[in-house]
């Protein structure tokens, strides 16, 4: 007998569920509350006006996008040492022939692509790029940020902030402009995984460190941490990890993560992100698209959300593989908080996957997508196939809750999405992310 995966109805519990939505007036309920949402991006490597060409916008950028890339050197005669030898344009003027005019544009990235320039207006069956160059030549970039955050429905944007950055530390030193909509973190992936390198650019900022991260030099970073806290006010601070990531680990490394990184979350009430699973620069002729993905040993959650039950842990990992585990932590441990499907599991059949898979074993208990968008109109096309994505997933949950004889209401449903795109966020930084007065600027 073939087993139908339609909600069976069953009996509702609640005799008012008249003012309750119908089976088919739940999906139609799900699209419209998702649209009007206004998401909170938790994860992007966007910046505001105020920080100049640190922020990437333009069809330049959107084709020369590192997704892109890696399947332009896929498709294309051209070697790497080639494709770098060229300006930015000749770079996005060889990807888009490749990519979108000798070839269709069928990836989830080049439609992405697609997608902005039909959300503009701009042709996409085009040879050449002089319309769209015109077009974005012409943009204001205070006005372009605004329209753009609009018309992807996102109200505010968490930043990727690198204190060992030098040009993006010069503009935090500048006393630059904080905008309300873009929100900073400390990014501290050069600070703990590549301590050999960046230690003497703490002690040419005055930090009595050394390289073998002694106490004194714990205490150093610490001060280190707390300074970057004063001056960039973060809600969270982060860190990338690759699959072969350890927790308890007596490298130096290990020290100042256990010694200064987990502490300082704590004393400045922040949830740490992790962000595990990734193998920096496999192919690094290929530079940012070089990056792969490894499957990690996710005990390491065991032991930092037994051993820190204090501190909040945000968590998102790379690989197809430890998704699951990571739903059974998060129901051992209320420390963790499992969010987005990072980067090459950006895919609307792996999203699904997975969504359906935390939905079933955490309810929305869990921050369901960030963007990680390098380019700014990245977010259009982003959160649109996010909530397409989404809406039947949804649909189906609460359509089985009706069944079951759950009398849902647009009001609950409404509920549940902004929890997944907001609250959720909200409760694990502490801080409501009104988009005007709460936040010190
Ligand atoms: O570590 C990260 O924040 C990653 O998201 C990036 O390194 C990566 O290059 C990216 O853009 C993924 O979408
Ligand atoms: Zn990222």
């Amino acid at each position: 007998m073939q087993l139908s995966l339609e909600p069976v109805a069953l009996k509702p519990s609640n005799p008012c569920s008249s003012t309750g939505l119908k089976d088919e007036q739940i999906e139609p309920a799900v699209r419209d509350i998702l649209a009007d949402t206004q998401i909170i991006d938790v994860h992007t490597h966007l910046y505001p006006a105020s920080f100049g060409h640190l922020g990437l916008w333009g069809i330049d950028e959107l084709l020369t996008y590192h997704y892109l890339e890696a399947e332009f050197f896929r498709s294309s005669e051209m070697t790497p040492e080639q494709y770098w030898s060229l300006s930015k344009l000749q770079q996005a003027d060889a990807i888009w022939k490749v990519l979108f005019v000798e070839n269709c544009p069928l990836s989830e990235a080049t439609r992405g692509v697609v997608a902005v320039l039909t959300a503009f207006g701009l042709p996409t069956g085009s040879d050449g790029l002089a319309d769209a160059r015109a077009f974005f030549q012409a943009r204001d970039a205070e006005v372009h940020i605004r329209e753009v955050l609009h018309m992807a429905g996102v109200e505010t944007v968490v930043m990727t902030n690198d204190p060992l950055d030098e040009e993006e530390a010069a503009v935090w030193m500048s006393n630059v402009h904080r905008d309300r909509q873009f929100r900073a973190v400390l990014r501290l992936d050069r600070l703990v995984r590549e301590w050999s390198q960046p230690w003497d650019r703490l002690a040419s900022q005055g930090y009595e460190v050394d390289d073998q991260g002694s106490t004194h030099c714990i205490k150093e970073i610490r001060r280190f941490l707390e300074d970057w806290c004063e001056t960039m006010q973060p809600v969270y601070m982060a860190l990338s990890l690759p699959d072969s990531f350890k927790f308890p680990d007596e490298s130096v490394r290990g020290r100042i993560f256990r010694e200064a990184v987990v502490p300082l979350c704590r004393e400045f009430d922040l949830p740490l992100s992790l962000m595990i699973g990734v193998r920096r620069q496999v192919n690094p002729k290929i530079r940012l698209a070089g990056d792969a993905v490894g499957r990690a040993d996710l005990r390491v959650l065991e032991n930092l959300c037994r051993e820190f039950p204090d501190n909040r842990f945000m968590v998102s990992v790379l690989s197809r593989e430890n998704q699951h585990e990571l739903c059974v932590y998060a129901r051992k441990f209320n420390n963790l908080t499992p969010f987005g499907c990072w980067w090459f599991l950006n895919n609307p059949s792996i999203v699904e996957e997975i969504t359906r898979e935390r939905i079933e074993m955490l309810g929305a208990s869990f921050i369901p997508q960030h963007s990680d968008a390098r380019i700014l109109e990245q977010l259009i096309y982003k959160w649109r196939n996010t909530r397409r994505t989404l809406t039947p997933i949804l649909s189906h949950t609460f359509r089985l809750a009706l069944a079951d004889g759950y009398p849902v209401t647009r009001e609950r449903i409404r509920r549940e999405v902004e929890r997944l795109f907001r609250s959720n966020f909200e409760q694990c930084t502490r801080k409501r992310q009104e988009s005007s007065l709460e936040y010190p600027v």
